[in-house]
C-alpha cells in the first residue's frame, strides 16, 4: 500500500517544484487542515445562533415527523446575558396552525403529561434555560405539513422583554437521540 505510494511521492518531490514540501508530516498536516475545516464549517451550520437583545438562541431543533403527524416539537437552549430576568411569552411556526410554549411533568398519577406555561418561560438574569426532550419545548400543533430531516423550517419567538426575534430549525432524523447540544 505504502511503498508505491512513496515512490511516486518521491518522484513528484524532483519533477515538481512544491513536491519537496509534501513529506508525509506536510501531508497530515494538510490532512488534519482539512477535517478541520470540514468540522468547522458543520459545526457551524449545525449549531447555529440567533439574538434578541440580551437573549441568545442557541442550536434551534426539531425532528422529522411521521406521514400524516398533527404535532412537532421544536428545542433549543436561551441564554440571558442581561441583568434583569426575561420571559419566552410566544412563539410561532411555518409549519404550524398554531404554536404553544409547553412543558412536560409527572402528574399525580406518575403519568408524563404536557402543558402549555400560560406565564410563559423564564431565563434568569445571567442564567439558560433548555428546551429539550422530555421537559420544555415548542408545541408546534395543527401541523400544514410532515416535518422532513435536512430540510430547516422558520418561527418566531417573542420575549416579553427582548421583542420578537426569527429563528430557523434545523430538522433532526425521526426519533433520533439528540442530548448533545448543551453548548
Ligand atoms: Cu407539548
Amino acid at each position: 500500500m505504502h511503498h508505491p505510494f512513496r515512490a511516486f511521492a518521491r518522484t513528484l518531490s524532483f519533477a515538481h517544484p512544491l513536491g519537496r514540501f509534501r513529506s508525509f508530516e506536510e501531508r497530515l498536516g494538510i490532512a488534519v487542515f482539512t477535517l478541520a475545516l470540514i468540522f468547522a464549517t458543520t459545526h457551524s451550520l449545525w449549531a447555529h445562533e440567533f439574538k434578541a437583545g440580551d437573549i441568545e438562541i442557541v442550536h434551534p431543533w426539531s425532528r422529522a415527523t411521521p406521514e400524516g403527524a398533527a404535532v412537532a416539537a421544536g428545542y433549543f437552549t436561551l441564554k440571558n446575558h442581561g441583568s434583569t430576568a426575561d420571559r419566552l411569552v410566544s412563539a410561532t411556526g411555518d409549519i404550524a396552525g398554531m404554536t404553544q410554549v409547553h412543558e412536560m411533568a409527572v402528574d399525580a398519577q406518575g403519568v408524563m403529561t404536557m402543558k402549555q406555561l400560560a406565564d410563559g418561560l423564564e431565563i434568569p438574569a445571567g442564567g439558560e434555560v433548555t428546551l429539550k426532550p422530555g421537559s420544555f419545548h415548542i408545541m408546534f400543533m395543527d401541523l400544514k405539513q410532515p416535518v422532513k430531516q435536512g430540510q430547516p423550517f422558520k418561527g418566531t419567538l417573542t420575549f416579553e422583554k427582548a421583542g420578537t426575534v426569527e429563528v430557523e430549525y434545523a430538522v433532526d432524523a425521526m426519533g433520533g437521540e439528540h442530548d448533545d447540544h448543551g453548548e
